[in-house]
């Protein structure tokens, strides 16, 4: 398997090392990794990725912003990972982490739990789809404890 990894020199946290770690602990795996400035720039890193070194699927980490511009910028970094997942037909898990999703002492652990979960479902979704299934409904969340299904 071979997983391509974009990221950000933005970002305050360099999570893509924790999730290099935590595919290496788990399966035998090949890193092509590509950093650029922001994550208006991972679109394209992650569209080299695939065509360029015929990677299997790419995380893509970034870190917007606390500011409304950096939302904004957010959005679009989104749009543009979408239309580059739909145009090469390969997935290209998105994993972000705004600065304000929590206090800055507790971003370290939000990211790095972040980073390890999605790297656990990029092995899922490439190595044992159908585990997927088996999750479907549960409330499954990255980077926050699981919130469950609802019950009746
Ligand atoms: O292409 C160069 C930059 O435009 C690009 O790297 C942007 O993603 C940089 N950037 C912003 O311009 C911005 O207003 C970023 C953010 N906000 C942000 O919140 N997080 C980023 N980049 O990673
Ligand atoms: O590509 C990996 C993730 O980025 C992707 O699965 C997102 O759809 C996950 N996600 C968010 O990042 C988010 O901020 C979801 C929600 N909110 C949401 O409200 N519902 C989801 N996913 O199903
Ligand atoms: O409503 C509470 C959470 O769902 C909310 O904080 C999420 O939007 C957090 N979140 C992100 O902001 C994001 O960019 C999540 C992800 N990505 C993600 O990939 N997985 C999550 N939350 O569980």
């Amino acid at each position: 398997m071979k997983v391509g990894i974009a990221d950000t020199t933005f970002a305050r946290y360099d999570m893509a090392s924790d999730a290099i770690d935590e595919l290496k602990k788990r399966v035998s795996v090949d890193i092509a990794r590509y950093t650029v400035p922001g994550i208006k720039d991972l679109p394209v890193a992650s569209k080299k990725l695939i065509e360029e070194e015929d990677v299997d699927i790419v995380m893509a980490f970034g870190m917007p912003g606390p500011e409304d511009i950096d939302k904004r910028c957010a959005d679009q970094a989104s749009n543009g990972i979408i239309n580059a997942q739909l145009m090469t037909n390969t997935h290209i898990v998105e994993v972000f982490v705004h600065e304000d999703e929590a206090e800055e002492k507790n971003l370290p652990e939000v990211a790095e739990g972040r980073a390890r979960s999605h790297a656990r479902n990029v092995i899922k979704l490439i190595k044992s789809p159908k585990k997927l299934i088996k999750d479907a409904g549960k409330g499954k969340r990255e980077g926050y404890p699981d919130l469950g299904s609802i019950r009746r």
